[in-house]
């Protein structure tokens, strides 16, 4: 790659910079204002009305985050790739919805469409490495203060609803650019026994950097790490990337989310 060459940034990048300035300006002065509270703010915390297992001026932040992170996100923007000698292995990192047994030859992609036809279907392993082969050097990234740089094998979320016409309203392939209206809202991602589920938000989705791994670090995914199949999402932290995938369910209702429900933040953005 060639360096970096100082231009004027574009319109699309002052608007959002102003965005960004006045989202950051009002966060510091939640901030602020919490800090004056000082020792007394756990206690206002701890007795506040939980909204989704938040109290809800926490709750609050993570939304202002949502909005920040929102901005900052375009739909297109890239999370950094590495090189791949920078490439090791992650630590296994939780292991809901991995306890039964895998019978790999048993094993299907459950697509729910309830909006549009066909109301559902099921995928193989084969059907998913039909699609264009993507590699992907990113950081995976936990919530928890640890990261990664792992690179993945796998095909592109956007080209699987763009082969079977799944996500939107009108049964045609996803297009944000000439028809957003078409698109439905979520995607919601969950382990075969349902135990382990994730949402997604659309354009994040159809991000080209969220693929559908069946290969880390060169060699196929190991049970532990996801097999046969997982999702992969360098836009989000890690708990995002849901491992072995069971079901995809399109739909304008905001799915569930495990973490989320701990009080971790929906949108999860970085
Ligand atoms: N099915 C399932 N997927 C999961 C989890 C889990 O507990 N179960 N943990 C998540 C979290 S918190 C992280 S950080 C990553 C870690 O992926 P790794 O174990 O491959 O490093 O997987 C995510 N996907
Ligand atoms: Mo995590």
């Amino acid at each position: 790659m060639a360096d970096k060459i100082q231009t004027a940034p574009s319109a699309e990048d002052q608007d959002l910079a102003r965005q960004v300035s006045r989202l950051t300006r009002r966060s510091f002065a939640v901030g602020g204002a919490a800090s004056l509270v000082g020792l007394g703010v756990w206690g206002w915390l701890g007795y506040s009305r939980e909204i989704d297992k938040a109290s809800w001026p926490l709750r609050r932040m993570l939304e202002a985050n949502e909005k920040l992170a929102r901005a900052c996100f375009s739909g297109t923007r890239p999370a950094p790739e590495f090189d791949v000698a920078y490439a090791s292995e992650p630590r296994v990192n939780g292991r809901w919805g991995l306890g039964q047994k895998l019978n790999a030859a048993a094993w299907r992609l459950k697509i729910e469409n309830p909006e549009s036809r066909p109301v559902s279907f099921s995928l193989t392993l084969d059907d998913i490495q039909a699609l264009p082969r993507v590699d992907s050097i990113t950081e995976l990234k936990c919530v928890e203060g640890w990261s990664t740089i792992v690179h993945w094998t796998g095909a592109r979320l956007s080209d699987l609803m763009a082969k079977f016409r799944v996500g939107t309203r009108s049964g045609q392939a996803p297009d944000s650019r000439n028809s957003p209206g078409d698109l439905l809202r979520y995607v919601g991602l969950a382990t075969p026994d349902k135990e382990y589920f994730v949402g997604l938000d659309m354009p994040s989705a159809l991000h080209s950097q969220t693929l559908l791994c069946y290969a880390m670090n060169g060699e196929p995914l190991t049970a532990e790490h996801g097999a046969p199949l997982r999702l992969v999402i360098p836009v989000k932290y890690g708990f995002k990337s849901i491992k072995r995938l069971g079901t995809l369910r399109f739909s304008d209702d905001r799915p569930a989310d495990y973490w989320a429900e701990m009080g971790y933040d929906w949108y999860a953005g970085m």
